[in-house]
């Protein structure tokens, strides 16, 4: 798998390139990142990236051109044919586990992270393929959802996890059960005066899975009550489930 990311500030990728799971990952071979910055692809004196908006208004706009041409220039290293364009944007369409599944399947993607107010929305139109935002809060760029799009993907790849790295395949969380984790402990028995819980002490593997499976369904119901009618469409809720919720006040 390979990343290529569009970047006037490429220092940012050092940490998923070298660090964690997806540092391991990269030192093991299981992808490649390679950064191209827009500044390198202009031609006159002062490097310029940006230039002020058409129509007015305040902040600057992404320059086209430096954008294409570094998008090219990563295109003309890639084997495939036409790689995902991924413009990181807040316009753009939610980010979720199910891309990054999908994505984890294929050879990778172009990432281009804008700055400023937005990019020449001709860019737009003859090279972006996607555009993803990360949520509904405002980032000053799109280097974060890039590093967070590939952290998801990279711990993905087969390999990529040990068992020491958590929620090994995905079977105790979101992802795969539709619900949010229950809640971790671990030593000391009794921290500050507050024990863990004595199910989880008990020994007992089915009852510690029901306690577990209690606990999402507890705390998905408070947090996110979306997840549970979605859990439910998608028939992942058990009779012993929906009994459970119905034992559970409803405000
Ligand atoms: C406050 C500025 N906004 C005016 C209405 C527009 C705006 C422009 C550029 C807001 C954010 C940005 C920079 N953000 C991103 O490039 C970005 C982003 C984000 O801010 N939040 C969540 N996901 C993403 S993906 C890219």
């Amino acid at each position: 798998m390979r990343f290529d990311v569009i970047s006037l500030f490429p220092d940012m990728f050092s940490v998923v390139r070298d660090q964690g799971v997806t540092g391991r990952a990269h030192a093991q071979g299981l992808w490649n990142l390679t950064t191209w910055n827009p500044r390198d692809f202009t031609h006159d004196v002062h490097r310029t990236v940006d230039d002020r908006p058409y129509g007015g208004g305040p902040g600057m706009v992404m320059l086209a051109d430096p954008l294409e041409q570094a998008v090219q220039a990563a295109k003309a290293q890639r084997s495939e044919g036409d790689p995902s364009v991924m413009l990181m944007s807040p316009t753009g369409r939610r980010f979720d586990q199910a891309m990054a599944q999908s994505l984890a399947l294929g050879p990778g993607a172009i990432l281009v992270c804008g700055r400023y107010e937005g990019v020449d929305q001709r860019f737009i139109d003859r090279c972006v393929t996607h555009e993803v935002s990360l949520g509904d809060f405002v980032l000053s760029g799109g280097e974060v959802p890039a590093l967070a799009i590939m952290d998801s993907v990279v711990r993905l790849l087969p390999g990529a996890l040990n068992d020491g790295d958590s929620a090994k395949q995905d079977s105790f969380n979101v992802a795969l059960t539709g619900l949010l984790d229950s809640p971790h402990y671990t030593r000391p028995e009794n921290y500050q005066g507050v024990a863990v819980p004595t199910e989880l002490l008990s020994g007992h593997h089915a009852n510690i899975a029901v306690w577990r499976r209690q606990q999402s369904l507890a705390l998905t119901a408070k947090r996110r009550p979306d997840l549970i009618a979605a859990a439910r469409s998608a028939g992942l809720l058990t009779r012993a489930d929906e009994k459970y919720l119905a034992t559970l006040d409803q405000c």
